[in-house]
């Protein structure tokens, strides 16, 4: 038995406001789902956050609808959860992805489906608060598992953050998962995790399919996704997106910045000499005697415009301001400690807090005034 396993597939995403990133998360999925049709995979699993937001746009549905149709016309069943990028609301509406069932989606956020004897099961993803009202996921597991009660192959799709292979996270993998499950596909922390053996099963954590800027460093990241071969043996191999829009950074050094400039000015040139899309370069650092426009004008001097890269980010301070960031940052603790206070309730507290984290995963005001929009759901109350 074959199967591939990809997470976070952000489909609709068009970071930094451009169209190219939002087709750059298309590509990357059909180059998995090509993938999956050449090694004639038995199925695909697909560990959450299949769309960006639970209101995704017409144009979007309508391609996640042709990548189904796609997997569904070389007979590979998909089978997913819903994020909580794309969860809908309890409340509010059902999860966009169940508007994609009818054509062959296989959701499944509860319980098992069984498919050659295989059983796929998944959990969707749960908030803090929701984790204390329903008593955690060991319990909702343990139901599952006692409720399948058969042999077989079992999968497990989960959308949280797990230690250790998550830093800094409350969830303990060994201590939320039962025995019981072969695999476990883990879906929202988008760095790529090595796969790990824990309580008996083989936990996987793919990343996402393009770079975020979710908890991820853009130099770091390595984009793909798992083929997984069961025979006597559970074997995980990675691949690696040849699609995947690249990135670079610079810190700026100002004594350095001209040499620093060419050697981005190289590095651009070998990407674009191997046929790979235009990067997108972030600036990061500290300028003293430096302003933007000092650095675009070196830009433009050694001719790094549009046609050699898609979207350049300076992620830059001026001096002085660094302290002004130091003071809000304080603050920021201050606000949340207050607002503890206020609040009282801790359940309403824990859903303030992860709206507020939500919101500070995002590049800028304007991303989080529109999925603020389109999430109204997550202030939502038990
Ligand atoms: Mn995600």
């Amino acid at each position: 038995m074959k199967f591939l396993h990809i997470s976070d597939t952000h489909l609709g995403y068009s970071q930094y406001g451009l169209e190219e990133r939002k087709k750059d998360f298309l590509d990357v999925f059909y180059e998995a789902v090509d993938k999956a049709i050449e090694e004639k995979v038995d199925f695909v699993i697909h560990s959450g956050d299949f769309f960006h937001t639970s209101r995704p746009s017409n144009q979007t549905f309508l391609e996640g609808l042709e990548v189904v149709k796609k997997l569904k016309e070389s007979n590979i069943p998909i089978f997913t959860i819903s994020g909580n990028h794309d969860r809908g609301s309890q409340v509010r509406d059902v999860s966009p992805l169940a508007i994609l069932e009818p054509i062959g989606l296989n959701l499944v956020d509860g319980g098992f489906k069984e498919f050659n004897g295989i059983y796929i099961g998944g959990l969707k993803y749960i908030s803090k608060a929701g984790l204390k009202q329903t008593g955690g996921i060991r319990v909702i597991l343990e139901k599952y598992l006692e409720s399948l009660n058969k042999e077989g192959f079992k999968i497990l799709m989960l959308h949280q953050e797990f230690a250790p292979l998550f830093p800094n996270s409350d969830l303990y993998m060994e201590k939320e998962i039962p025995e019981g499950f072969d695999y476990i596909g883990i879906g929202h922390y988008h760095v790529k995790q090595e796969p790990k053996y824990i309580n008996s099963a083989t936990v996987v954590y793919p990343g996402s399919t393009e770079f975020t800027a979710y908890n991820e460093n853009e130099d770091k990241v390595e984009k793909g996704f798992y083929i997984v071969e069961v025979s006597s043996k559970i074997k995980c191999k990675f691949y690696s997106f040849t699609k995947k829009r690249p990135f670079l950074s610079l810190v700026v050094d100002e004594e350095n910045i001209e040499a620093q400039i060419k050697e981005l000015k190289n590095k651009v040139e070998t990407i674009l000499d191997t046929g790979k899309k235009k990067p997108v370069v972030i600036f990061k650092g500290v300028l003293k005697n430096l302003d933007l426009v000092d650095i675009t004008k070196l830009l433009e001097k050694e001719g790094l415009s549009e046609n050699k890269v898609l979207h350049y980010r300076f992620n830059l301070t001026k001096e002085a301001k660094i302290i002004e960031a130091k003071v809000d940052s304080i603050e920021n603790e201050d606000i949340l400690k207050a607002l503890k206070d206020l609040l009282e309730d801790e359940e309403i507290f824990n859903i303030v807090e992860e709206a507020v984290k939500t919101l500070q995963t995002f590049e800028n005001t304007d991303e989080m005034k529109k999925f603020l929009k389109e999430h109204p759901e997550i202030l939502d109350l038990p």
